[in-house]
């Protein structure tokens, strides 16, 4: 696996003892909930797994418009051109808030996006899957704004202030987001043999894409530790995926779907559901960027970036001849 700016060290955590003085107050602070802001002292590790983190989240919520993006046009219905359209606006708007609060680190917009185009940064593995049929734009509401909730939900407390207030609003929309897709499938669930066929069909190819989000195993995670010292990530890679199965599957049931997993089983013991593992020698092709659609995507991100150059240069220009007129005056 590569590791995207940040390595980490594999020597672990730092002990209170091999903390400097300044790294000591600050690991007190986290400890004590405090929230960290953009001004505040903070050790170089912890700003620049927050630009790694932050970053991709972006990322991936300006790359997450493209699936979706893909099916406005072929909407079934007016209203749900609508609501689709509202729904991947709101995407933009994610990236946008994101991309504002990872400025607030020191790093610019542009070379965020650059590291995007480059390859030197990821976006979420799920967007490099293709959607076939309308029934996929109800399983990505469903599942992917479904996980995407419940990654989301606990990272409004996380230690970085801007990050957390704007998870606030972006897990409202969210939550409208799931049940969109939630609707959808129960429209398709309850319809024809052939429109229920679609949302099974939809449900198959997205299950374990979708619990490939929470990232690999905790064991193979490996920034969560530090991550976790540092109240950047309130709760590991497989309690929020345990926590998502748990959800989710009642929720197949009520659409009378078959969850594609024959291991899944209700444990009364423990209370959990027991499941399959996602296949992760495809969850790591897909981050090396040998998923089914990662070339397309990215290439559609860089395209449209290039195509905007001419707009970029206009408001540049614009700019530079509106300070003249105002130093001339
Ligand atoms: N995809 O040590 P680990 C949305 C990477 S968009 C790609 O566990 P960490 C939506 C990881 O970056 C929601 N890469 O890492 C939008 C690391 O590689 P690097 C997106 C992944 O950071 C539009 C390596 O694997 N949500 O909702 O502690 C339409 C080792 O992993 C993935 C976020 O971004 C993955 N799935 O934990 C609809 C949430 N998983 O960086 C919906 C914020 C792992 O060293 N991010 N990797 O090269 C997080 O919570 C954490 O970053 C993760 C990973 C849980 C994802």
């Amino acid at each position: 696996m590569y590791a995207q700016m940040v390595k980490s060290t594999g020597k672990g955590l730092k002990s209170r003892k091999e903390m400097t003085p300044e790294e000591g107050r600050f690991q007190d602070r986290i400890d004590a909930g405090e929230k960290i802001e953009p001004k505040d002292w903070m050790p170089d590790g912890y700003r620049q797994t927050l630009i790694r983190q932050i970053g991709q989240h972006a990322h991936s919520e300006i790359v997450g418009q493209l699936p979706e993006g893909n099916w406005i046009t072929r909407a079934p219905t007016l209203s749900r051109k609508l609501i689709l359209l509202a729904k991947v606006q709101d995407e933009a708007g994610h990236g946008l808030y994101l991309y504002c609060a990872a400025e607030t680190l020191g790093v610019s917009r542009d070379e965020l996006t650059e590291a995007l185009h480059t390859g030197r940064m990821k976006y979420s593995s799920i967007f490099n899957y293709p959607t076939l049929t309308w029934a996929d734009i109800g399983a990505i509401g469903w599942l992917v704004d479904g996980a995407a909730i419940m990654n989301q939900v606990p990272l409004q407390r996380t230690s970085y202030g801007p990050y957390a207030r704007a998870m606030v609003r972006i897990c409202k929309e969210e939550s409208f987001h799931q049940r969109q897709g939630y609707d959808i499938m129960m429209k398709m669930a309850n319809g024809t043999e052939a429109q229920r066929a679609m949302a099974q069909d939809a449900l198959n190819r997205f299950w374990y894409p979708s619990l490939m989000m929470f990232g690999p195993s905790d064991k193979d995670s490996v920034h969560s530790a530090q991550s976790m010292a540092w109240k950047i990530k309130i709760n590991t890679n497989d309690e929020l995926r345990q926590k998502f199965v748990d959800q989710t599957v009642p929720q197949a049931e009520y659409l009378g779907l078959t969850i594609p997993d024959n291991d899944l089983k209700y444990n009364k013991k423990t209370g959990h559901y027991e499941f399959s593992d996602p296949d992760w020698t495809e969850f790591f092709e897909v981050l090396k960027g040998n998923g089914p659609c990662n070339r397309e995507r990215l290439g559609a991100r860089v395209k449209a970036w290039d195509d905007g150059a001419w707009v970029r240069d206009g408001l540049m220009a614009h700019a530079v001849k509106h300070s003249a007129k105002i130093a001339a005056e």
